[in-house]
């Protein structure tokens, strides 16, 4: 008799990739091994290149103690795939293995990466090693590059700090909203003069940065000829850092944000990426040396966020030279001759920050709300078919790439100025400003939608769609 109620034990066809989430050593420089978790023993997790539409099983087995989530960032995928516990995909068990098949799309640089909540604790979560980049292939691939090169900027060695947080004025428009601005240096006022020794909430610093697993100067470098096009795909996989990447006497072509291709792409001397975004850039390769491609922080350049880029027959020490000051403008790939119809309805968002209300950590509300992991209830309901905006208003200093999971949005407007065709499924939020996206809720069921900075997603700043 066959054992009613559980899976029954039959043979299944072998899996296109295998993931296993354990222990791994990163050699983030000579003789400088890491220990974290990975994917597949190595940082990053292994490339997967997948067809766009053509469906996929991917066995991933948790080899860790404790359960785990993988989302697939940036595809539309089922809740039961998409790896976020909050929309109630299944958990993959600790010493136990989840199969998902599925169908990629859309086309474009995407990625996978751990969902689980890290709170304190800075070993879980994405500031582990679990990142990995997904390249989906479409039927149409631009084809004006000689070759690819993925890069996955990741810093490690995490520790707390309650300094205040850093200056992230990086963006275009620049201008803070009057309003919000009152209303975020009201609370945190009120909240220093609470009582003596009030600090601000912890923020996270880290001792190690890497591209690819490794310090600048660690390892091979990029080997490129004259002439030569290279199409770089950029994942920012930090957990908690907006990134810059400058390579001197070069230009970057931005043809695809988070994948997705602009309607105009565009040269520009520095790429920008807050958490999770992706570029896609390509680079003519005629500045013969050696050179470093690196983050415009000093520090963080000289703790390893860079890597050497050498011309054939090229001799000498990698050169460095800061460019000039550049703000990042998503306006600057968007399609100046579009407008966008109105959307069937708008979600407004309040985002404030209350300092240091959780054991000294920054709790997050939308709407006076911080998200409740037990409570699993939606914020918002949808209707599928129809188009939202989303008006996000933010009521503190703090830059937040904002992420909307399951889903492609369109940047509708930033800091009160209209833009239209830019798809992505991050977007930087300034501080003291308000940026619409729009999107059509085409994927029934919960769709999660957060900050991606992990210390504030992990304290209240999540919240909950739900499409029927
Ligand atoms: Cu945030």
């Amino acid at each position: 008799m066959p054992d009613a109620g559980r899976a029954p034990a039959a043979p299944q066809a072998p899996a296109d990739h295998t993931i296993r989430i354990g222990t791994g050593l990163v050699e983030v420089g000579p003789q400088r091994f890491l220990s974290t978790t990975t994917y597949n023993g190595a940082f990053p997790g292994p490339l997967l290149r997948l067809k766009e539409g053509r469906q996929v099983t991917v066995d991933i087995h948790n080899d860790t103690d404790t359960p785990e989530q993988l989302h697939w960032h940036g595809q539309q995928v089922p809740v039961s795939v998409d790896g976020a516990a909050e929309e109630g995909t299944p958990y993959i068990p600790a010493h136990g293995m989840r199969r998902v098949i599925y169908t990629p799309r859309p086309a474009g640089l995407r990625f996978y990466h751990t969902h689980v909540r890290a709170g304190g604790d800075l070993q879980r979560g994405q500031f582990s090693g679990q990142v990995g980049p997904v390249y989906i292939e479409g039927a149409r691939e631009a084809g004006a590059y000689d070759r690819e090169v993925f890069l996955t900027l990741k810093e490690f060695e995490p520790f707390l700090s309650q300094g205040g947080d850093m200056e992230m004025d990086i963006l275009s428009p620049p201008t803070p909203d009057p309003e919000l601005k009152k209303q975020g240096e009201a609370e945190m006022r009120a909240s220093l003069a609470k009582g003596k020794g009030m600090k601000k909430g912890f923020e996270v610093g880290y001792r190690i940065f890497t591209i690819n697993g490794r310090q600048l100067g660690f390892g091979e470098p990029i080997r490129v000829k004259r002439g030569e096009r290279v199409l770089f795909h950029v994942l920012n996989g930090s957990a908690t850092e907006n990134r810059s990447l400058a390579l001197p006497g070069h230009t970057f072509k931005v043809i695809a944000l988070d994948g997705n291709p602009v309607p105009h792409p565009a040269d520009v001397p520095v790429l920008w990426l807050g958490t999770a975004e992706r570029i896609s850039a390509i680079v003519e390769m005629n500045r013969p040396g050696v050179w470093t491609m690196g983050d415009l922080a000093d520090d963080d350049r000289r703790d390893g966020m860079g890597v050497v880029v050498e011309y054939a027959g090229a001799k000498g020490k990698p050169r460095w030279r800061k460019p000039a000051p550049f703000r990042w403008d998503y306006r600057r790939f968007a399609d100046p001759g579009k407008t966008v119809a109105p959307p069937d309805s708008t979600i407004d968002m309040l985002i404030a920050k209350d300092n240091a209300a959780d054991q000294g950590f920054n709790r997050w509300t939308i709407n006076g709300k911080a998200f409740d992991m037990q409570r699993m209830t939606a914020d918002w309901r949808l209707q599928r078919g129809k188009r939202y905006r989303l008006r996000m208003r933010n009521a503190s200093d703090d830059l937040h790439p904002m992420h909307l999971h399951r889903h492609t949005f369109e940047l509708t407007n930033l800091a009160g100025q209209p833009t239209a065709g830019v798809m992505k499924d991050v977007v930087m939020l300034g501080g003291y400003q308000t940026v619409e996206v729009d999107f059509t809720a085409d994927q029934p069921g919960l769709t999660l939608f957060h900050c991606h900075q992990q210390l504030h997603m992990d304290f209240g700043f999540m919240g909950l769609f739900e499409t029927t």
